[in-house]
């Protein structure tokens, strides 16, 4: 009973026809190609999806609500008019990352896009499908879970957000900065999702079969059997067309299945997993 209870506790979506979700864009200022190669993204989105869900990471970093209202840097004005531009056209949904965790209502509303929770069940036309950004399934790295717990506290939260802009934006550059030294030292497997809490998300919900998240910057296929139960995990591409190799895409979910487009270097390939 409390597993069903708990389930119900977590935000349940529907959304039918086809979905378009994204996530690890990082967009900042140092990234003009990239920025350019999304909202050529968004312009397709508004003409082949009836929803997109942007699955976190899509800033490089977020350090209040109150520096895009009042007085953004020009790419992030830019930004903007493309999220609000997508958002009137068709309905557009922001999740959460590691890197942008503190993304408010205020600049939802401001764009006219919804604010979802960390963790949402979408109700699909190919069925359920439990979607979040995905580094709270990086349990093996303990670092970053109590730094994750530390900067999630509300209280925390308040105070980071009432410092002067220019102190958090400090901040939040020495925190990417220690971030980036810290992958150094960190088996790479430890910054990816755990095997086991994966399984256990599975196990502890019969009715979820598919899940979606981004993060790791690994875009796969998983496959797995657990207990009879032929369970999916989607990793969404990560986004980079200023530094090295180009990579980009995307997960469409609609009724004929789910397929994983990606863009690496000048190949553009699809898995399909039929429903
Ligand atoms: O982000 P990425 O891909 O580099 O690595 C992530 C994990 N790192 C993070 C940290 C973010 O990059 C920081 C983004 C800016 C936040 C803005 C607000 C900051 C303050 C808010 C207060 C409410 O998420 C990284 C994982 C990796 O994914 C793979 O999963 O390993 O985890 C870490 O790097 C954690 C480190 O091990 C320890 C924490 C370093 C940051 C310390 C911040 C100190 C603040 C400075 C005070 C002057
Ligand atoms: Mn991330």
């Amino acid at each position: 009973m409390l597993l069903s209870k708990k389930r119900r506790l977590l935000n349940k979506l529907p959304l039918p026809g086809t979905i378009w979700l994204a996530s690890d864009i990082h967009l900042g200022g140092h990234i003009p190609e990239t920025r350019q190669a999304f909202y050529e993204f968004l312009a397709r989105a508004r003409q082949e999806a009836d929803t997109l869900i942007l699955a976190g990471d899509i800033f490089d970093f977020w350090a209040g609500d109150d520096i895009a209202l009042k007085s953004p840097e020009p790419w992030l004005q830019e930004a903007l008019q493309h999220l609000a531009q997508t958002a009137a056209h068709i309905p557009l949904y922001l999740m959460h990352g590691n890197r942008d965790f503190l993304l408010g209502k205020k600049i939802a509303r401001h764009l006219g896009a919804t604010l979802l929770e960390d963790t949402v069940i979408l109700a699909t036309d190919a069925g359920l499908v439990r979607l979040s950004h995905g580094d709270e399934y990086c349990t093996d790295d303990l670092a970053f879970q109590r730094f994750r717990k530390i900067v999630h506290n509300p209280f925390i939260q308040a105070v980071f957000l009432a410092l002067p802009r220019k102190l958090r934006q400090s901040i939040a550059n020495c925190a990417r900065r220690k971030s980036q030294a810290s992958h150094q030292y960190k088996n790479d497997s430890i910054m990816d999702v755990s095997a086991g809490t994966i399984e256990n998300i599975f196990r502890q919900d019969r009715d979820i079969h598919t899940l979606v998240h981004g993060h790791t910057h690994k875009p796969a296929h998983h496959e797995i059997m657990l207990d009879g139960k032929r369970c999916h995990r989607w990793v969404l591409p990560d986004w980079e067309f200023d530094h090295g190799p180009n990579r980009a895409g995307y997960i469409e979910i609609k009724k004929s299945g789910t397929f994983l487009h990606r863009h690496e270097g000048t190949l553009n390939t699809s898995i399909l997993k039929n429903n």
